[in-house]
């Protein structure tokens, strides 16, 4: 929901129709990359302040300094507040805007991916380590190699390999990779270098991760997004192409790559027979949201499958002030998903 719509949101009834409330109340919460670690639920979030730098359209009002993981018994429970599991300041390679991460378990480790900018002011992507899924965790020196952009999400299939999906436009920089180098002459304006409307959109992209899980086993490939007939979706089609939020889940046998349609709001998902794609545009999970972000992640608790999500209605639409939300997804017949409206019918 655009920013300059909220002066007239009631927001007594919004909170009183709302699909869900704030998971947590006591501090600004967004992005929840959700996972089910030894039968509990762990989500880890961004942790938004307001450290008053002025809005733009690179979001540098996103200004982040530290992650804290929520944990639950269940989607029913208290949510517990971890702390403080790693700060920027302990992050040897990066400088500032820790944005949305994800994480991952593997033989007893878990591992935090987490995109923020160096101290050349571009977006690399890092791991941290530690023993238990609330950390603290422990950052690698330097930023995964190859690593570009935003939001990262790690998705472990049935065969135990892990992939990273990642990317996110405007302020998340992809427009500034596509000759495969970041473009520092760049002027520094979100839409510069975005594709004409009639070309194909900007993709996100994939990497096996190696078996450490601390590096990509190879090169990023872009993943196609493609309408009904097969053909790539348009840069211009914003209601459907991708922006930013990218996650990914299984779901009987077929792989849903799902993300944020940025500017037009909408949570998306896209189907398709494997990991790397190709994935065929199937509609929309979550209609918009209070704040102009809405980011994401799916995720099965006990045989019922959840949306974890944020908005900014806790705040009174401050778009950089957000809280993390939950609410049951369904699936139709045809495997579809039903599309949630965040605030009732
Ligand atoms: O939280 C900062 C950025 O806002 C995320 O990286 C994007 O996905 C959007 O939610």
């Amino acid at each position: 929901m655009p920013e300059d719509s909220i002066d007239h949101i009631d927001f007594e009834h919004l909170n009183k129709v709302a699909l869900s409330q704030p998971l947590v109340s006591h501090i600004y919460t967004a992005d929840p990359s959700a996972h089910v670690f030894n039968g509990k639920i762990y989500i880890y979030p961004s942790h938004d302040i307001d450290a008053g730098e002025a809005f733009d359209d690179l979001g540098s009002h996103f200004a982040m300094e530290d992650y804290h993981v929520i944990s639950m018994e269940g989607v029913d429970s208290e949510a517990i507040d971890n702390g403080v599991a790693l700060h920027v300041d302990d992050v040897p390679w990066a400088e500032r805007q820790m944005w949305a991460p994800d994480a991952a378990y593997k033989n007893g480790k878990y591992y935090l991916y987490f995109p923020a900018k160096d101290y050349n002011g571009v977006f690399r992507i890092g791991v941290a380590v530690a023993d238990s899924p609330v950390g603290p965790f422990k950052a690698q020196p330097n930023a995964i190699k190859n690593s570009f952009s935003i939001d990262p999400a790690v998705f472990e299939d049935e065969d135990g390999s892990y992939y990273m999906y990642f990317g996110g436009l405007w302020g998340g920089q992809l427009q500034r990779w596509r000759t495969g180098h970041f473009n520092p002459d760049f002027p520094e304006s979100p839409t510069a270098h975005i594709p004409n409307d009639e070309e194909p959109a900007l993709l996100p992209f994939v990497a096996k991760l190696t078996d450490n899980m601390l590096e990509f086993a190879e090169k990023p490939k872009e993943i196609e997004i493609v309408d009904e007939k097969g053909n790539l979706l348009l840069s211009g089609d914003n209601e459907r192409r991708f922006f930013e939020a990218a996650w990914m889940h299984k779901y009987n046998g077929k792989y849903y790559f799902s993300y944020s349609t940025g500017d037009t709001h909408f949570i998306c998902y896209a189907i398709g027979d494997n990991p790397y794609g190709p994935f065929t545009y199937s509609g929309r999970i979550l209609n918009p949201v209070v704040g102009w972000t809405s980011h994401h992640s799916i995720c099965e608790v006990n045989g019922k499958w959840y949306l974890f999500y944020h908005d900014s209605s806790l705040s009174k639409g401050v778009t950089h002030l957000r809280s993390i939300k939950v609410a049951q997804i369904n699936y139709r017949a045809d495997s579809t998903i039903e599309t949630l409206n965040p605030y009732g019918a």
